[in-house]
């Protein structure tokens, strides 16, 4: 039994001054009625699209383990991550901040310094100070190391994810298609010999290692663009390497390694209330699930991954219902971005698709403005406080601070969380209204409020494939997602006021705090 109890603090939120009410209400908590806090595990998906899974209408692809967690909990249909893709989107996971406020938040390479400055309040720390043992798994892509000292691939990582909150880390550095193709256990690279150091470089290639354009014809998946400096495993990466050779991870594996360690910290820490983050590879490319999986959908290697995700996923729910856990932890699974299908690889993800929507009923995917960039799949289960449902209320993956931080009695820094709201009673179904506006941002930002989506001037990115840029002319699109789901028809000129007010309200989110944008809100160069 865990001896962990702490406060409640359900109804105290005020949407939009979340973090405020939760500083303050800090001396009325005691006498709020006192009850267990649930483990808690985040599980982030990487670039799977709002219809990508069954439970959100997928035919060609079947989840029946997301789809059992979905019937079994709450199911999003408003769920946001913050940005189109995965570095500025989990910045503001951990940190509560939107990237936009921040320089140097776009996609990182695999030997970019760590991102998230140590001693800030993230979302790991705010559960250690809880009492939380905390864990991160899968893919971290926040970057390593510092400016100042590079990383020590062959000694000790600092910072690592260690110092940003996690009291445990089994992590690859960036994404699958980015070297170094090794694992890192909290500071060291796993299985790493000490006569065959690893050397990374993002410039140039090492003489004599294989290289994805003059090696293409030996290629085991050939690259479309990028991909194709160091190969690991048969497959082109973005960046070089060389040694290391028996730390490289091999693809097909990677799913099983990561969903074993999750499983393994989870038995680890059974008997405290634990924290993890949960960040699979799955379906991000170069998609190489392992054979099992293989032919399991009509859609080639992209389906099959979604398959290998759904039983990662079996498997933490599994666990749990093994160590009699499940009652007592809110699961909340998303993803980090919207969905792609050809990202560099030539791996039938476009010839295989079929009639299969990956952002469903949305228009684009990742690294858009448009709703399929940013809108996810979002699953909250807790059997013991959340009613089974539908919701449609407004969440977005930046609220996990302050409304864990509100589930676990713990206060959080109104500068440093500025941007994440307590929406904890939406999250728990038990409000049908969460944020009244969130921004979604793919270099520059969009704003949406309600069942509006405000696009200002400026280029938006359209498609799941090759880019499609599409120009936005003065005043901006506007689009009613009530009746507009798919973002066709701009109505911007048919409601001018309405456009103002989104416009506005976007500028006071924009300017509430720092911003690495220009002032027009427009991306600014060398920023993302
Ligand atoms: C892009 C890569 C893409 C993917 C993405 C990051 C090319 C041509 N494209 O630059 O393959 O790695 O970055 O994806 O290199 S994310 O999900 O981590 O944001
Ligand atoms: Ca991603």
């Amino acid at each position: 039994m865990r001896s962990h109890l702490l406060p409640s603090v359900f109804g105290v939120h005020l949407v939009g001054l979340a973090f405020l009410s939760v500083w303050l209400e800090e001396p009325v908590r005691a006498a709020q009625p006192r009850e267990k806090t649930p483990n808690i595990i985040v599980i982030l998906g990487d670039d799977v699209g709002y219809g990508d899974l069954s439970c959100y209408g997928a035919k060609a692809v079947q989840t029946p383990n997301i789809d059992r967690l979905a019937k079994d909990g709450l199911r999003f249909t408003s769920g946001y991550c913050t940005a189109s893709t995965c570095t500025p989107s989990r910045y503001s996971l951990m940190t509560g901040e939107y990237a936009f406020r921040k320089k140097g938040t776009g996609i990182l390479p695999g030997d970019a310094a760590m991102i998230i400055e140590p001693g800030r309040q993230t979302l790991p720390s705010t559960l250690q100070k809880a009492g939380y043992r905390t864990g991160a798994v899968g893919k971290w892509h926040l970057g390593l190391g510092s400016k100042e000292t590079g990383i020590d691939w062959n000694g000790e990582i600092r910072p690592a994810p260690l110092d940003v909150g996690f009291d445990y880390s089994f992590i690859m550095a960036a994404t699958g298609d980015r070297a170094p193709c090794v694992y890192v256990e909290n500071r060291k690279v796993v299985g790493l010999v000490s006569n065959d150091p690893i050397e990374v470089n993002y410039k140039e290639g090492f003489p004599g290692e294989m290289d994805g354009i003059r090696d293409r014809d030996q290629l085991r998946m050939n690259w479309s663009h990028g991909h194709n400096n160091a190969v690991v495993n048969g497959i082109g990466r973005i960046g070089f390497m060389k040694g290391g050779k028996a730390a490289l991870w091999k693809d097909e594996d990677m799913a099983d390694v990561f969903t074993k360690q999750a499983l393994e910290f989870i038995q680890r820490e059974k008997d405290r209330p634990f924290f993890l983050y949960f960040a699979t590879h799955d379906i991000h490319v170069p998609r190489v699930p392992h054979a099992r999986f293989v032919g399991k959908t009509s859609m080639g290697p992209r389906g099959d991954a979604i398959v290998e995700f759904d039983d990662s996923v079996g498997r933490i729910l599994a666990k749990l219902e093994e160590l009699k856990l499940a009652e007592d932890t809110l699961v909340v699974l998303s993803s980090d971005n919207g969905p792609v299908l050809d990202d560099g690889y030539q791996d039938d993800s476009n010839e295989k698709l079929g009639q299969h929507r990956p952002a469903g009923p949305l228009r684009a995917g990742k690294s858009s403005l448009f709703e399929g960039g940013t809108r996810v799949p979002f699953i909250a289960r807790w059997p013991k406080r959340i009613r089974p449902g539908l919701s449609g209320a407004i969440v977005s993956q930046i609220d996990f601070c302050a409304s864990f931080a509100a589930l676990t009695g713990q206060p959080t820094d109104p500068v440093a969380m500025l941007d994440s709201q307590n929406v904890l009673p939406a999250l728990l179904g038990e409000s049908a209204v969460g944020r009244s506006h969130v921004v979604e941002h793919s270099g520059r930002v969009a704003l949406r409020q309600g069942s509006w989506k405000f696009i200002p001037p400026g280029m938006v990115t359209d498609h799941l494939g090759p880019r499609v840029a599409l120009q936005v002319p003065a005043p901006g699109w506007l689009f009613n997602l009530e009746s507009d789901l798919g973002e066709t028809t701009d109505v911007a000129a048919q409601n001018p006021e309405k456009t103002k007010e989104l416009e506005a309200q976007l500028m006071a989110v924009i300017s509430a705090g720092p911003s690495a944008l220009e002032p027009n809100g427009k991306k600014a160069r060398k920023s993302e």
